[in-house]
């Protein structure tokens, strides 16, 4: 169990700050009158607490509120260009920043949860001991903004008022992050009292990435403090690092969830998109991805985008299942966003109009950008993520270095997307959820679309996603199983998240007709997986439009489906007709069999391999065993009837 609050308070102890006379004493010191003055406006006595704490022991020369007034973004943008953290493009309001080489995609071997003696910690992240961590924050981030600035900003993860949203106290030495911060997250200085008094957590996280040095690098650690509801970050500027209000938060909100929601709240890794059909009818989708796996895709095949990366989720009152965004932009991937794919961010990066930070791109002489699969010409030149850049271009290994990094990204605010819906996205009482996917990059065993039997079967799909490695963690390879795609943020036990997930979707609030469905997605299948040669995809980019609004049609009843033992798959005409009514394309019967045949011991082996892996976790939910029985012993049957591959007309 999570115990709030318990052990040394890590800033307290380094900042020495305990009392609200003190800490309005270090503001006096320190502030001028103008930050001071809109500093004032915030009365919850913890916070300010925390934030003189923070500039007791970070030693900043001045300290800047960012109230996020039109104005105050405006000044931190600027900021951001004096500081030359980010630098100025071609295109009106569009800005380049570069992490170093080094530091292309989240620190994952040195991000830690810091815990108190015998606390339980998730098996898949790393763990420091409080004592340990007191010291390393003590000696690493005391002083470490002498003769610079500190931002501190006041955010809100979710619309105002919404059940789920959080408050959150975001403070760093860096321009880029709190520019992020600005377009990332809602501001909240002006409610930040009472969404405390609402929600009573508020999050806080403290960032500097000191010199920006690469031999500084080593040193970088993201400290997850769980009692404390506190982040600390050093020596790095990843916003996957550095930002905390994203991944950082998100573990806590999981945390939350796990421990506190009581079966009635979850806090995922999922996009949140809706389909408007032909009756006007808009079925809402949340859907699971790892990272850099075509999340931010799945999410703009909707026609009303809401979220790409992070989910709050709970059973209303009216039995239905919402879900707000904590964010109100995307930080995504780049790499193969093109015309023919993302044709709605594709307009938002690459036509005036929009504030778009890009970073770890290529900027050619022009100042224009260029990345890896946009399907457009290729400057032979420029500066990307490892500095200067020519075609051919070699690394100390002797690989082609490319035009953009993998997990070169661009920050954007939602408002700025065309099929962005904001009534929605701003509602505080979330979108009605009808449908869950979850999808990881699998190659050869799964196919495009299943639907789980019943809500077990569903999260036992959620718990077997696997994918292989992606760009975005450093040090990553092979494939890895990604339980729920969002083990890398779970703090806690699986086995504690697994029994809230089980808990959630077997909730006797919600109404028989508004249970969500639970489906696999995946659109990963190759050739040479099924029959044919080599890695390329049996389907393209655009046919998650189809999978999608069959997923739909099946939730709302209007169409029937094909029971096999792992799920329910749809029937050969009505896939037919939805590739032809929503993407004009031919959809012929063989390439239907080859990806919807069930390949049985591929099945079976994956299964071995989940039970093998969870098999090595305590106290896992029975649920979890039970299904994976169910689907051997239908699996085994299927076997004996029909051999290895089975199509789907024997069903
Ligand atoms: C991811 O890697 O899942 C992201 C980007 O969404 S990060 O901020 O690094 O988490
Ligand atoms: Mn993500």
């Amino acid at each position: 169990m999570l115990k709030l609050n318990a052990g040394d308070e890590i800033l307290a102890v380094v900042g020495g700050i305990t009392t609200i006379e003190e800490a309005k004493q270090v503001f006096s010191n320190n502030l001028n009158a103008d930050n001071l003055a809109k500093l004032e406006k915030i009365q919850t006595a913890d916070a300010l607490i925390k934030i003189a704490n923070a500039i007791q022991f970070c030693q900043p020369e001045d300290v800047i509120v960012c109230t996020g007034s039109p104005e105050d973004m405006q000044m931190m943008r600027g900021l951001a260009l004096k500081s030359g953290t980010e630098r100025e493009l071609t295109m009106k309001d569009h800005t380049i920043h570069y992490d170093l080489p080094e530091e292309q995609g989240r620190l994952v071997n040195q991000t830690y949860y810091i815990i108190n003696q015998d606390e339980p910690v998730s098996v898949l992240g790393k763990k420091m001991m409080r004592g340990e961590a007191l010291e390393y924050v003590r000696d690493n981030l005391g002083g470490i903004m002498k003769g610079r600035n500190m931002y501190v900003g006041f955010f809100s993860r979710g619309p105002a008022g919404a059940k789920l949203s959080l408050p959150a106290i975001e403070i760093s030495s860096s321009e880029y992050v709190m520019h992020s911060g600005d377009i990332l997250y809602r501001h909240c200085y002006d409610s930040f009292d009472a969404q405390v008094e609402k929600s009573k957590f508020f999050l806080t996280n403290l960032h500097s990435e000191g010199l920006n040095r690469p031999e500084d690098l080593p040193k970088a650690r993201i400290f997850q403090d769980r009692s404390w509801l506190t982040t600390f970050s050093m020596f790095c500027t990843y916003a996957g690092n550095t930002l905390l209000l994203k991944k950082g938060n998100h573990r806590f909100a999981v945390d939350l969830a796990t421990y506190y929601g009581g079966g009635e709240e979850l806090s995922e890794h999922m996009f949140i998109t809706g389909m408007k059909d032909d009756k006007d009818r808009i079925t809402w989708f949340a859907g699971a991805a790892p990272s850099g796996c075509g999340k931010t895709t799945t999410a703009m095949a909707g026609s009303e985008f809401v979220g790409d990366d992070l989910a709050q989720m709970w059973v209303a009152d009216d039995g239905t299942m919402r879900a707000i965004n904590p964010e109100q932009g995307i930080f995504g991937i780049v790499a193969d966003v093109n015309k023919e794919g993302d044709p709605y961010l594709m307009k938002a990066i690459r036509e005036e109009g929009a504030e778009v930070i890009w970073s770890n791109v290529l900027v050619d002489d022009a100042n224009v950008t260029h990345w890896t699969g946009n399907g457009e010409e290729h400057p032979d030149k420029g500066i990307n993520f490892q500095g200067d850049w020519f075609k051919g271009k070699t690394d100390a290994n002797g690989k082609e270095i490319p035009i953009s990094h993998p997990n070169a990204r661009c920050t954007i605010r939602c408002t700025s997307i065309d099929n962005y819906n904001e009534s929605w996205g701003e509602n505080p009482e979330g979108v009605p959820v009808k449908v869950i996917t979850y999808s990881g990059r699998d190659a050869d065993t799964m196919p495009p679309i299943w639907v789980g039997k019943n809500p077990n079967h569903g999260v036992v799909i959620g718990a077997s996603i696997v994918s292989a490695a992606t760009a975005t963690e450093i040090g990553a390879s092979g494939v890895k199983r990604q339980p729920w795609a969002n083990a890398p943020f779970i703090p806690g036990a699986l086995a504690d998240y697994m029994k809230t997930q089980f808990d959630f979707f077997n909730n006797t609030k919600f109404n028989a007709d508004d249970k969500p469905i639970l489906a696999g997605l995946n659109y990963f299948l190759t050739e040479g997986a099924r029959g044919g040669e080599g890695t390329k995809l049996l389907g393209e980019k655009r046919d998650v439009k189809p999978w999608l609004g069959w997923l739909a049609a099946y939730a709302n009843g209007d169409v029937e489906a094909i029971e096999t033992p792992i799920g329910f798959i749809p029937k050969y005409e009505d896939l037919k007709n939805l590739f032809a009514s929503m993407i004009d394309k031919e959809y012929p019967h063989d390439l239907y069999d080859r990806q919807f045949a069930i390949y049985v011991d591929k099945i079976q082996a994956r299964i071995d391999l989940q039970r093998e892996a969870f098999g090595k976790e305590e106290n896992l939910p029975n649920q979890l065993f039970k299904v994976y029985d169910e689907w051997e012993a239908g699996l085994k049957e299927l076997k004996d009837n029909f051999g290895d591959i089975v199509l789907p007309e024997k069903f």
